[in-house]
């Protein structure tokens, strides 16, 4: 897919500033930092680079629109107005936020529109679930006792996002946290702070009131480690790096704030020898190439029967020699551009690290320039003859790269789907109900997909096992993340003597 013209490109990058208590500020020393598009090189955005002073202000003004202000006390009712609103302001402003998501992250627009559109879906859901917290009553404790269990929001939430699916999961957070009644403070990626700015201006003209959700932009250093380790913050919720994640729970064991954590994955997807080729090839290269494979559930990892691997491999092959490729920007483009030239060397790392293992490039396997777009490109790559212990098996790449396994064996295709450190998501591909249901029950991941990958669902759980995380996104869990529980005894009728 040919370059955008650059006339269609932005002539000024947008100018992005914090949003603490209500006012929309730059640092106070006016350090900033600027993101170039990854696909085209251009200025993008420049945005306020904050520091210790700006993420405390940000939690000052949360602590105090918690502890004084109306929104804990908001009917569901009004929660649910209030995210209903803003989830028509996402729809109406789609297709600008879908743009600015492709200029920093270099995503396909079409994949970008998608996820703006399943965003908005979300915050209706959530202002569904905001209307129905309920607790317990306790009416058989003996003839004077009566007991309530109530649900009330856990308090001041840090809520830190990764630079994958920007839109997204900022919203797989902050609206379960807003429909349970929680003020909040929202750091994006500094690659991708752009839309989560967007949605704050949204949040601001839905009428949310001042301090309940403040924005502050910059660097895991300082600005993630303060939102980790303030007293005045009462949970952490975090999307991004197993190893970032671990660095949180750390900062956060000594206030011991509550800590939920959605990382990593090296998702393996098991085809039995009855599969339907044809289904699982698709569903394959839809699961890997998706987001130029910067995602956590990527399907990198198949474990294919050796009597049908030959055959699912050309299969494969040929769908992704036709995998449109290029400007994001274009319509068309299925697979854009990786998110930074270090992260582009990252990828390439493991697909040389893996041939000097041993292991065959079917086809890729290269970093590729794109006409007049420069080289942040990775080729759509399939690497066979992988075995279990070699990096590219076992580590996230994170990039468009499939890795191929082989198995004999139900036993041994399980034994090589469980033998990860993480447990994200898996997939099994058969025509046999009872392979799919033990496969379903023997293996330790967070989601099973039967013959499908990649769904999503904002009724359905998202999180892991394992070094995956902790805690679950989505669903009613989703709600239940942010909520505290309180039991109350009350004793009724004469009290004693
Ligand atoms: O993530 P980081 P990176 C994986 C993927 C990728 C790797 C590195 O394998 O290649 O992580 O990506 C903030 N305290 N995933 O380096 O650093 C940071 O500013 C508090 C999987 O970009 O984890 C950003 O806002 N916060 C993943 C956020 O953490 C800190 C999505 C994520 O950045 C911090 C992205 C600190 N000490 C990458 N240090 C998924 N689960 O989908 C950084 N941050």
């Amino acid at each position: 897919i040919p370059a955008t013209n650059a006339a269609d490109l932005p002539a000024a990058p947008l100018r992005l500033r914090h949003w603490i208590g209500g006012a929309w500020v730059d640092s106070a020393d006016g350090a900033t930092s600027e993101r170039r598009s990854p696909a085209h090189g251009v200025a993008v955005s420049v945005a306020a680079k904050g520091g210790r002073a700006e993420a405390e202000a940000a939690i000052a003004a949360a602590r105090n629109a918690f502890d004084t202000g109306a929104w804990p006390k908001t009917s569901g009712k009004e929660r649910a107005t209030l995210l209903l609103k803003v989830a028509d302001l996402i729809d109406r402003d789609r297709a600008k936020i879908a743009r600015q998501e492709v200029l920093e992250s270099g995503k396909p627009i079409a994949q970008a529109m998608a996820e703006i559109e399943g965003a908005a879906d979300i915050w209706r859901y959530a202002a569904a679930l905001a209307r129905t917290q309920s607790g317990e009553s306790h009416n058989s404790l003996g003839p004077d006792m009566l007991g309530l269990v109530l649900k009330e929001p856990i308090g001041v939430v840090s809520l830190i996002t990764p630079w994958n699916f920007p839109f997204l999961i900022i919203s797989q957070k902050l609206p379960f946290a807003l429909a349970a009644g929680c003020t909040a403070v929202v750091k994006p990626s500094e690659l991708t702070p752009g839309t989560t700015v967007m949605l704050g201006e949204l949040l601001e003209e839905a009428g949310l009131p001042q301090g309940v959700c403040n924005i502050v932009l910059g660097y895991g250093d300082p600005v993630g480690e303060v939102l980790s380790t303030d007293a005045r913050v009462d949970m952490v919720s975090f999307t991004g790096s197993t190893g970032v994640g671990k660095r949180i729970t750390a900062a956060a064991s000594a206030t011991l704030k509550k800590v939920s954590l959605e990382l990593g994955g090296k998702n393996p997807q098991v085809i039995f020898a009855d599969a339907d080729l044809d289904q699982a090839a698709d569903a394959i290269a839809f699961g890997v190439y998706f987001n130029a494979g910067e995602c956590c559930n990527s399907g990198s990892r198949i474990i294919v029967h050796e009597d049908v691997a030959a055959e699912l491999v050309d299969k494969i092959v040929a769908l992704s020699r036709k995998v449109p490729f290029g400007d994001p920007l274009d319509p068309r483009t299925q697979v854009g551009a990786i998110i930074s030239p270090e992260h582009l060397d990252k990828i390439d790392g493991y697909v040389r690290g893996a041939v000097a293992a041993g292991a065959r490039v079917a086809l890729g396997g290269a970093a590729l320039p794109v006409g007049g777009l420069g080289a942040q490109f990775y080729q759509p790559t399939i690497v066979t003859d992988v075995r279990p212990e070699m990096a590219i098996a076992r580590e996230e790449v994170f990039g468009p790269v499939l890795s191929v396994l082989t198995f004999r064996t139900a036993d041994e295709a399980i034994a090589l789907a469980n033998d990860a450190a993480y447990g994200l998501s898996a997939g099994v591909w058969s025509r046999d109900v009872s392979t799919c249901l033990d496969f379903m029950r023997r293996v330790r991941a967070g989601t099973i997909w039967t013959n499908t990958w990649m769904d999503g669902f904002a009724e359905l759980p998202f999180g892991g096992f394992k070094e995956s995380g902790q805690g679950r996104e989505l669903g009613r869990y989703g709600l239940e993340e942010f909520l505290e529980v309180k039991t109350v005894q009350m004793r009724i009728g004469q009290t004693r003597g």
